[in-house]
């Protein structure tokens, strides 16, 4: 019976909540009928403890009070799964004051009887970073998680510097992180890939594990999936359109026939996903699916073409006209690197993307309104 209720939660939960469906997706504060098995959702022992003392010290008496907890983040309510299944919950007055002190993804929250968020249980884990533009305001990405997915794909979106980001950002937050390069259909000659996976483990450590992916080949996929045993919680951190959505689908995919499609847009870093959303898999363990941090955001902090690229600009200098293109220049240094192999054409192209983007963004920054 269960088993059952749990297919049936599986089939329905990617259709009521990918993206493609956001539109006609409807969660009203009155539970849908089915019930859930918090466990599924990482529920243990240890939350239970938790929960039993954050209810003690309310107004009103223990038993009126259930956990839950936070699957998305909406606009003015939270969609968040309980014992009676998913549905809204607002949160109460003061727990919107600041963005820190908010319900965010991944929070197990206490809901009252009127299935408003009362109060937030400690966090045991936390992914942050520092909200974009001037503010020194805090955007909580996830909490609660077990693994952290950073994810870069092998054609455009290498960069060591920007990976060097976000595993501070991973070991800041407490939870333990793995390297997932994308898209590993891309790269057939296997010396390449040995290469990188040395290259990271040269860079952040042995510790880190690395994995290679493929949503389009379908490889790799059950090495992350083994990262999440039931119970376990993980969330992708990526820039957009190196394929976390199609690892989410390729996670979800494998025992629900109905809910495979990849996504075929081919629309690179065009944000798609717009939301954080967390999935049950059918194995049980949770993934988070977030939307691309963008580069530009991450340009804003302080990303210079000069620190990201010392090496070719350094070859640069070599070049025989000091407004060498790199196209087909006499004397141009850099082509002669890349034909003797010191330099590989996805790192040019990486380097000439980057120096584009800063161009046109500091132009716009210098236009008149
Ligand atoms: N060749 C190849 N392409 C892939 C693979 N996975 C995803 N893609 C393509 O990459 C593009 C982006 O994929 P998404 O899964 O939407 O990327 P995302 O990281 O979720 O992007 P955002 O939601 O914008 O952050 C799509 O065109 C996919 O078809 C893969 O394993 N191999
Ligand atoms: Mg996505
Ligand atoms: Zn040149």
């Amino acid at each position: 019976m269960k088993k059952t209720a749990t297919a049936l939660a599986n089939l329905l939960m990617p259709l009521l909540f990918s993206s493609e469906q956001r539109t006609i997706r409807v969660l009203t504060t009155q539970p849908d009928s089915q019930a859930y098995d918090l466990t599924q959702w990482g529920w243990t022992n240890e939350w239970d403890t938790a929960f039993h003392a954050a209810v003690i010290g309310l107004k009103s008496s223990p038993e009126s009070y259930h956990p839950a907890r936070v699957l998305a983040e909406q606009r003015d309510y939270y969609d968040v799964v309980s014992k009676n299944g998913k549905h809204r919950a607002e949160a109460k007055g003061r727990l919107r004051k600041k963005s820190d002190i908010q319900p965010a993804v991944g929070d197990w929250v206490v809901l009252d009887e009127n299935t408003q968020i009362e109060t937030i249980l400690p966090r045991a884990t936390c992914l942050r970073r520092k909200a974009a533009g001037e503010t020194e305001d805090i955007q909580i990405m996830a909490c609660n998680v077990d693994w952290i997915f950073v994810t870069t794909s092998l054609n455009q979106d290498f960069n060591l510097r920007r990976l060097e980001r976000f595993f501070v950002a991973a070991k800041d937050s407490k939870a333990r992180t793995a390297l997932v390069l994308t898209k590993s259909d891309l790269e057939t000659d296997p010396s390449v890939l040995e290469q990188l996976r040395a290259t990271v483990i040269e860079r952040f450590g042995n510790e880190v594990e690395v994995l290679f992916t493929s949503a389009k080949a379908q490889s790799g996929i059950e090495q992350l999936r083994a990262f999440l045993k039931p119970h376990l919680t993980g969330v992708f951190l990526g820039t957009s359109g190196v394929g976390k959505s199609s690892l989410v689908n390729s996670l979800l995919t494998e025992n629900v026939q109905n809910t495979g499609d990849i996504r075929t847009d081919d629309d690179k870093g065009r944000h798609t996903t717009t939301g954080r959303n967390s999935y049950l898999l059918p194995s049980g363990g949770v993934i988070i699916d977030s939307p691309g941090i963008r580069e530009l955001q991450l340009a804003d902090d302080g990303i210079r073409v000069e620190d990201e690229f010392s090496d070719l600009e350094e070859v640069a200098l070599r070049c025989k006209f000091t407004n060498c293109q790199h196209e087909n220049e006499k004397g141009c240094a850099i082509r002669a690197a890349l034909e003797d192999g010191t330099i590989s054409s996805d790192r040019l192209f990486s380097y000439r993307k980057l120096k584009a983007e800063l161009e046109a963004k500091s132009k716009r920054k210098y236009k008149k309104p």
